[in-house]
């Protein structure tokens, strides 16, 4: 099999014909790449709709824009850096991270540049994928899914938006022309990407109005510049690093028995963020005003030492009435006021429990993936569902992560679906394709799971549920049992069929 790289005119118009297909070159994408690449696998490209690597942090480049998780912890495991300046890392140093990794590993030369996916077709007398992308169709034996659950933005139905007369912007797609000085802008949202951008923008802007329709359990921001020494230190000392990355893995798992056992032990950290408040915010209706009325934990918290500040500054406003109607000028609140406005920045998120890469994915029976999922993600192991042969997904349903590094779930999923790849050509097979049984039962073990977690029982509606109130982007546990259900292929959840075998579904049970 041979893969043809070069993207001129004339290649687009044939179909490459490529052992795997991996979609997106974020952590994901470009984990699965090098793990390939690390065993001498060469046969796969990676596509890329944008005209770099990095996914979500090559994306969401909006002022303030950095990690909350500790660097040390959110990397990859076979590629610390002993450079990261800060303990918490901006997005700049995060991007330029994984850019380096494409480098090292030499990724790149696998990667097609500006080939975003339309379609992706099961074609199941060839036993092949067909991707159509707008670089070109691909012909691959196996499709690696790590588009991301961060990667297409929300925007919101509020009445008149469209109409607005001055520029708006989601945080995901931040416009550096725009000059912020000096202009009356409206924040919408109070989420993880809001509580960045307002502290940043707060101190340029002539006023910043948030709109928030619900608070956040807001944490102090231990960060703090690694100093030179410490950084020589973890070059000549690797186990030093490791042995951080370790303490701060263990201590995050800590906050696991709050929220998925007993909530008791969520009650420090809790007082730690009314703490917080109370020392941020002197003016009581302001502090009553952000104060939650769930369970911490419920949505993701956050972590900050500058939201509240920047929310009491007096060019600030917090307005909680909800969004009545956008005007071209102004915002008019549900209790009447109207706000003139210049800018307004969506901080609404992204589709995380309708992901839009399922809408393109198209399997067995002409199905689509999104169509499977209607009535909500089902998947065995997170990385394969029923109907989808030869089909892989990194960072799809029930992998998501409140309280610490979504890398080492990146990771774990990286090595399931490697073992997957190592055992098809061992068994020589064509096809691998998971049992609607396995599927159910991992459903209801998510189910069982989820039971009494804060992330159900919380008392708040976040996107980690769907719209039916199931939990079908968390994994509701410690991470290191997911890390152990997936150490390997569960063979036995699988039916293969050995290439050479007459094709017609002809199901050779393990
Ligand atoms: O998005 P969100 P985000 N009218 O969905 C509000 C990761 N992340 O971009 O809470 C008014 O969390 C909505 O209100 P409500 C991280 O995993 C990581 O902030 O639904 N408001 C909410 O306040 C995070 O969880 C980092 O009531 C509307 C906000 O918009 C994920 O990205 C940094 C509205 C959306 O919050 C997403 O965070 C940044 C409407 N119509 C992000 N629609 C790190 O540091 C929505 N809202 C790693």
């Amino acid at each position: 099999m041979t893969s043809t790289l070069e993207s001129t005119p004339e290649a687009d118009r044939t179909v490459r014909e490529v052992g795997i297909a991996i979609i997106g070159s974020g952590f994901a994408g470009l984990g699965m790449a090098v793990t390939l690449t690390q065993r001498g696998e060469s046969d796969f490209v990676v596509l890329e709709r944008a005209g770099d690597v990095g996914g979500t942090w090559r994306d969401n480049t909006y002022p303030g824009a950095a990690c909350d998780v500790q660097s040390n912890l959110y990397s990859f495991s076979f590629a610390p850096n002993p450079d990261w300046p800060r303990s918490y890392s901006e997005q700049p140093e995060i991007q330029a991270y994984l850019r380096g990794i494409a480098d090292r590993f030499d990724v790149r030369r696998h990667c097609v540049f500006d080939a975003d996916v339309t379609s992706a077709r099961w074609d199941d007398d060839a036993r092949r994928w067909l991707v159509t992308t707008t670089a070109g169709e691909f012909r691959a034996r196996v499709l690696v899914s790590a588009a991301g659950a961060l990667a297409d933005p929300t925007y919101p139905d509020i009445r008149g938006l469209d109409s607005f007369a001055g520029t708006v912007m989601h945080s995901a797609r931040w416009d550096h022309e725009h000059d912020l000085g000096g202009e009356r802008v409206a924040v919408i949202g109070t989420g993880a990407s809001a509580i960045q951008v307002v502290p940043a923008i707060q101190p340029v802007v002539d006023s910043v109005t948030v709109y928030q329709r619900t608070p956040a359990w807001v944490v102090p921001r231990t960060d703090h510049p690694v100093k030179p020494a410490m950084r020589r230190l973890y070059r000549f000392v690797p186990g030093l690093q490791r042995a951080v990355r370790a303490m701060l893995y263990l201590f995050r798992e800590f906050l696991v028995i709050g929220m998925a056992k007993n909530r008791r032990f969520l009650k420090p950290v809790g007082k730690l963020a009314r703490a917080h408040l109370h020392r941020q915010v002197r003016d009581p209706k302001l502090r009553k005003a952000l104060t939650p009325d769930y369970t911490i934990g419920c949505k993701r918290i956050l972590i900050s030492n500058d939201y509240f500040p920047a929310v009491a500054a007096p060019n600030a406003e917090l307005v909680t009435a909800g969004i009545a109607e956008v005007r071209p000028h102004s915002i008019v609140a549900t209790d009447g006021v109207e706000r003139p406005t210049d800018t307004i920045v969506l901080a609404t998120g992204f589709h995380v429990t309708d992901l839009p890469i399922a809408e393109k994915i198209c399997g067995r029976d002409g199905r689509t993936l999104a169509g499977v999922w209607s009535e909500g993600m089902v998947s065995n192991r997170s990385a394969t569902v029923a109907g989808f042969p030869n089909l892989f997904l990194l960072v799809g349903p029930n992998v998501g992560v409140g309280h610490t590094s979504m890398v080492y779930m990146i990771e774990s999923q990286v090595a399931y679906v490697d073992d997957a790849l190592r055992t098809m050509d061992a068994e020589g097979l064509a096809v691998l394709e998971t049992t609607t049984e396995a599927q159910d039962a991992y459903r209801a073990l998510i189910a069982e799971k989820s039971k009494g977690t804060v992330w159900l029982a919380g008392g708040c509606a976040s996107w980690y549920l769907d719209k039916h109130g199931h939990n079908t982007t968390l994994w509701p546990d410690f991470t290191f049992r997911f890390r152990k259900l997936t150490k390997k292929l569960d063979r036995e959840n699988y039916v293969g069929v050995p290439a050479g075998a007459p094709s017609e579904h002809s199901e050779v049970a393990a």
